[in-house]
């Protein structure tokens, strides 16, 4: 199947009933609102949208030539709720889109406790911005608007629920394996202003010959996702192509990740992507990034180390096994060696330095 240049991946006209929730600032800026909505399941819809002709307006970033016009009649994956379809389009198109994969309610709890802590980071000055101005763009302000925030498993009860989501069974770990680990659990925040990110391939620091996911991603739409506010760039099927992207800030292939409030996008660990530029005036952009590594590969957070003594003791058997705290095979061990399949104890007794009394 051939495809044409500047597409979008663009779900919002599933959209009814869509309630407005609290507003929840954002920088400070007025206007930067977040909607809860419910999507309505494509599925039952007759024709398929892509043959619909949808014409989008040419304000991307000026680097970002091509997401102007789409009139295709091409197919790409859209949110669904059947797994078998997630698990085909992975395959064929390095990502799939879950349909309603968070209720409301999951979305307000996640999302207020995220915002809470960014603001909390920025107050404190320990923000992690991003999506800074390149180094071409003298005119634009140097400070970077967008705003991560990392190691949130430490950071909120709410995150935990996503890494014992069904959708880790049902396709994390078709990817990956049964035994997958999470690898990190981070936020990504686009505010207006925000530059692309180089596109990258997740595992582009595999330096031997390997060719299959070792990696993938969740995006956890916490806001709708918009071309203008900063929807992922990526490009479908470049999973396949075996190399990591020679031109970083070439978008022409690019489709824009755009969604309501409450999708899930999971993308292969080799797909080409970044984030988009965010050409709003005045909407950002929450997405919850959960990303998961084969249980032989090092992990992005050190959850051994960055985790909170509190965090591992609260945390239930099933999420200690989903970030590593189990041996597998030989690796990751501890001394005394727990019984095969068990959870390793941070305060069991220890194995320290002995020696033959005389
Ligand atoms: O926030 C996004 O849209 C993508 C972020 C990303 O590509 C990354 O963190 O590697």
């Amino acid at each position: 199947m051939g495809w044409a240049r500047g597409m979008s991946i663009n779900v919002d006209f599933y959209r009814q009933d869509v309630k407005k929730s609290t507003n929840i600032d954002l920088f400070s800026s007025p206007g930067c609102s977040a909607s809860i909505g419910r999507c309505v399941n494509p599925q039952h819809l007759e024709s398929n949208p892509w043959a619909r002709p949808k014409t989008l307006n040419c304000t991307a970033h000026e680097h970002h030539k091509s997401l102007c016009i789409m009139n295709t009649s091409d197919s790409l994956p859209i949110p669904t709720t059947s797994f078998d379809q997630m698990r085909s389009d992975l395959d064929e198109y390095g990502f799939c889109l879950m349909a309603d994969a968070l209720s409301p309610e999951q979305v307000i709890a996640i999302k207020a406790r995220l915002l809470d802590q960014a603001e909390a980071e920025r107050a404190d000055g320990v923000a992690l911005r991003d999506g800074g101005p390149m180094p071409w763009q003298n005119d634009l302000p140097k400070i970077a608007p967008n705003q991560r925030v990392m190691n949130l498993l430490d950071k909120g009860e709410e995150f935990w629920q996503l890494l014992l989501h069904p959708i880790v069974d049902e396709i994390i770990c078709h990817l990956l394996g049964e035994n997958v680990i999470s690898s990190s659990v981070t936020a990504n925040i686009t505010h207006p202003g925000g530059q692309p990110m180089p596109l990258h391939s997740d595992q582009g620091y595999v330096d031997i010959p390997i060719t299959d996911a070792v990696v993938c991603n969740t995006m956890w739409m916490l806001t709708d996702y918009t071309e203008e506010n900063g929807g992922t760039y990526l490009i479908p099927k470049s999973h396949l192509r075996n190399q990591v992207p020679d031109k970083p800030f070439d978008f022409d292939e690019c489709v824009s990740l755009t969604g309501p409030v409450g999708t899930a996008c999971v993308f292969d660990g080799r797909v080409w992507h970044g984030t988009g530029p965010n050409t709003s005036s005045d909407d950002s952009r929450v997405g919850l990034l959960n990303y998961w590594c084969r249980p032989w590969l090092r992990q992005q957070e050190n959850m051994a180390v960055s985790l909170s003594d509190e965090t591992i003791a609260a945390m239930p058997d099933a999420l200690l096994r989903r970030i590593g705290y189990r041996v597998h095979l030989t690796l990751g061990n501890v001394d005394p060696q727990p019984a095969a399949a068990a959870l390793i104890d941070r305060n069991r007794e220890r194995v320290g330095r002995r020696s033959v009394s005389s």
